[in-house]
């Protein structure tokens, strides 16, 4: 008897738009309504590779753009035997910040074209849904910390905005707009409903690639 599988399920969004409040709040939500749903965020700063990116973005270190850029897709493959494994056991994943993120950060540097970023994350298990918190970067500048680590300018926040609305365009990809700018829990409502909805329609179907 196979069980069905879990739904891969991201959260994208600019910095401070609400990503890892929301990603817990629907892993709750979902493991209170009895799915086995279990949350995984990119980077993963527990790892190897991770530390580089963590001391990386935490200006503690100075990489090249091309290098870091590799670094974050690596990230993401190393965990991909797992993410596999817990799809298949029926877990549903959801996940804070994944290849969207990758692309629209580099791409948001000088010189960067977008195809060129979206490379090296071929391949990687294609989301069932992928969730954009829609929030102005100057709204998003006024939540808690902003400015502390690398990339948390609103003049790059803009430029990594654009990225996504372009990013948004591929029609290949199940893109869902969230307003973000409104209270925690309308906010969660919306993103519960749509999870829902593709939990039930994802298990019948194989993950697919990006
Ligand atoms: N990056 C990432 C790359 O360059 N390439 C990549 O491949 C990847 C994966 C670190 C950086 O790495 C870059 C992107 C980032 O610059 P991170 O570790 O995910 O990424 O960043 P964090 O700093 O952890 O998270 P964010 O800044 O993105 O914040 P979130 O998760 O969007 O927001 P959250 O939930 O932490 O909330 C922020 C604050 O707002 C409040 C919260 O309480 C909190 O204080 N808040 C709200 N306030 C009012 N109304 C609401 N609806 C609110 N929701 C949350
Ligand atoms: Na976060």
């Amino acid at each position: 008897m196979s069980c069905r599988r879990g739904a891969l399920i991201v959260l994208e969004g600019v910095d401070r738009a609400g990503k890892t409040t929301q990603c817990q709040k629907l892993v709750h939500a979902l493991q209170q309504s009895g799915r086995a749903a279990e949350m995984m965020r990119f980077p993963d700063r527990t790892t190897k590779i991770g530390q580089l990116i963590s001391s990386y973005l935490e200006k503690k270190s100075n990489l090249e753009d091309h290098t870091v850029h590799l670094l974050f897709s690596a990230n993401r493959w190393e965990m991909v035997p797992l993410m596999k494994q817990k799809l298949e056991q029926g877990i549903d994943l959801v996940v804070d910040r994944y290849a969207f993120s990758g692309v629209a950060f580099t791409s948001a540097k000088p010189d960067f074209s977008l195809e060129w970023c979206m490379n090296p994350d071929i391949g990687l298990p294609k989301p069932d849904l992928v969730m954009f918190l829609q929030l102005n970067p100057n709204m998003a500048a006024n939540r808690g910390e902003f400015g502390i680590e690398r990339y948390e300018t609103s003049a790059f926040q803009r430029t990594v905005h654009q990225r996504f609305e372009e990013l948004m365009q591929d029609s290949s990809v199940n893109w869902k707009v969230i307003d973000a700018a409104r209270t925690i829990e309308e906010v969660h409502k919306d993103i519960k409903l749509l999870s829902e909805d593709i939990i039930s329609l994802a298990q019948n179907q194989p993950v697919g690639e990006l």
